[in-house]
C-alpha cells in the first residue's frame, strides 16, 4: 500500500542478524561512511531503550523484569510504534534511515521461545516497509567464540537473555522462514572491511533508487 509518492525521500535501511553478528559495528562504520558523503542520514536501533516501552524492555532483558512472552512481544512492537510517524517524517524529508534491528528480529525472536508465527506478525503490520534488508549471516556457532574482552564488556557471555546457542539456532530457523529474494545476505564471518564493503554497495544502490522515486510502503 502506497504511502505517498515522492520524488526525493530517505531509503529505509534495515539490519538483521543474529545476535553478536556485528550489526551495531558495522551499522555505525555505514553511517560515517554516508555522513562523509554529505548524504543525510541517521542511526536507529530497536529496542530503542530510551522510551517508557523501552525502559521495559531494558529491564526484561538484564533479567530485573519478568514479562510472559506475549506482553513483552507487544512490548516490542509497541517500541517501532511508537517511532513510526517520526520514522516516515525523516524518510520524507530525504533523510535516510539504518536500523539495527526492526520487525524480522521481532518475529524472529518470539517465535523462537515457541509463540504462533502468525501471530507475531499481526502486531508488526501497518509499520513501513524497508526498502532493504541487509542480513548479516553468521552460523549461530560463531558465539562460542566471542572474545572474551567483548564478553566481559557486554557482562559474561550469555548475559543476557536469548545469548545461548540453542536458543540462536532457533532464530536462525525463524528468520530463514521471513526471509525472501529480496533480502541482501551478506557473509558475516568475511572480513569487517569485506562485509563493510558489500554493505555500502547495497545500500548506495538502494539510496539511489528511492532518490529516484520508489514509493514508500506499509
Ligand atoms: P540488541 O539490543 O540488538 O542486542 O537486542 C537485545 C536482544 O533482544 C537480542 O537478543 C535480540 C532481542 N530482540 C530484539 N528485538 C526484538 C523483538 O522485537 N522481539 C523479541 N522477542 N526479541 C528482540
Ligand atoms: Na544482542
Ligand atoms: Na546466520
Amino acid at each position: 500500500k502506497k504511502v505517498k509518492l515522492s520524488s526525493s525521500r530517505g531509503a529505509l535501511i534495515v539490519l538483521e542478524g543474529l545476535d553478536r553478528s556485528g550489526k551495531t559495528s558495522q551499522s555505525t562504520k555505514l553511517l560515517s561512511y554516508m555522513e562523509g558523503l554529505g548524504c543525510p542520514a541517521e542511526l536507529w536501533r530497536f529496542p530503542d531503550r530510551n522510551t517508557n516501552v523501552g525502559q521495559m524492555i531494558s529491564s526484561y532483558l538484564s533479567n530485573q523484569t519478568q514479562l510472559d512472552d506475549q506482553t513483552i512481544h507487544l512490548l516490542y512492537s509497541a517500541n517501532r510504534w511508537e517511532k513510526r510517524y517520526l520514522m516516515e517524517d525523516k524518510l520524507k524529508s530525504g533523510t535516510t534511515l539504518v536500523i539495527d534491528r526492526y520487525s524480522y528480529s521481532g518475529v524472529a525472536f518470539s517465535s523462537a521461545k515457541g509463540l504462533d508465527f502468525e501471530w507475531c506478525k499481526a502486531p508488526e503490520k501497518g509499520l513501513l516497509a524497508p526498502d532493504v534488508v541487509l542480513y548479516l549471516d553468521i552460523p549461530p556457532e560463531t558465539l562460542l567464540y566471542v572474545p572474551l574482552q567483548k564478553a566481559a564488556e557486554r557482562g559474561g557471555y550469555g548475559g543476557e537473555r536469548y545469548e545461548r546457542l540453542d536458543f540462536q539456532k532457533k532464530v536462525e530457523e525463524k528468520y530463514q522462514a521471513l526471509r525472501d529474494p529480496s533480502w541482501k545476505i551478506i557473509d558475516a564471518c568475511l572480513s569487517m572491511e569485506e562485509v563493510q564493503k558489500q554493505l555500502r554497495e547495497h545500500v548506495m544502490d538502494c539510496i539511489t533508487s528511492c532518490k529516484n522515486g520508489k514509493p514508500l510502503s506499509q
